[in-house]
């Protein structure tokens, strides 16, 4: 994807306030800190179109953001601080649950996880509700240059266990060099392609 332009839409708390779903969405989540606004400005070349911060959880806004007129980038606000699957649906789910089941738009959710951590209760209930939901999973592993080449793939294997994910399934991230960034725009492209109906629509003859 050649990036012409990335511009800030609106913040959203509830659908009414979201920006019409006239483009292909592609959405982001993960826990707080895990890398989602640095990536999300990686992918665009952008250095500070999205707020990154050192403070885990400040985000509490669902962010959209435009590229090149067509595609829009949803940052949806971080979770992490639930314990139970229960408790991470009433924390941090309404908001986010409402956005996830009812865009039209919506073609994938990138869902982001530190290379340095096993995935945890969270991150399994999340990739189980997205299932459930019909919506289709991008697993990243993001900060890949905090470990050497040897444990990035040790580690991926381990992720991938917990997941009961093939491990070439789970990209490898990283905002600092630009690992998989090319990879990550090949995947949502076709993620956009194919599920894009024709020029015309859904007309039936
Ligand atoms: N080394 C390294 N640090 C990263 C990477 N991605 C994000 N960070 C740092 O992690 C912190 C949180 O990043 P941010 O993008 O704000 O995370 P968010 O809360 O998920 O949006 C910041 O200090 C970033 O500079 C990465 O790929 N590599
Ligand atoms: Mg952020």
């Amino acid at each position: 994807m050649i990036i012409k332009s990335a511009e800030f839409v609106t913040s959203a708390v509830k659908p009414a306030q979201y920006p019409e779903a006239v483009h292909p969405e592609i959405a982001f989540a993960g826990r707080s800190n895990v890398g989602k606004s640095s990536l999300i400005n990686v992918l665009v070349n952008r250095k500070r179109l999205v707020k990154t911060s050192t403070t885990p959880g400040r985000t509490q806004l669902i962010n959209f953001f435009i590229v090149n007129g067509q595609l829009m980038l949803v940052d949806l606000p971080g979770y992490g601080y639930a314990r139970v699957p229960a408790s991470v649906k009433r924390q941090w789910g309404p908001m986010i649950e409402t956005y996830l089941s009812g865009r039209p738009s919506l073609k994938a959710v990138v869902l982001l996880m530190d290379l340095r951590r096993t995935p945890g209760v969270e991150e399994l209930a999340f990739m189980d509700w997205l299932q459930q939901y019909g919506v289709t999973a991008v697993p990243v592993l993001t900060k890949a240059d905090k470990l050497s080449k040897t444990e990035r793939i040790k580690q991926r294997k381990r992720i991938a266990e917990a997941l009961e994910r093939a491990p070439e399934s789970l990209l490898l991230f990283s905002a600092k060099t630009g690992l998989g960034r090319e990879t990550l725009w090949q995947q949502l492209e076709t993620m956009i392609g194919t599920t894009h109906g024709p020029e015309n629509g859904n007309q039936h003859s």
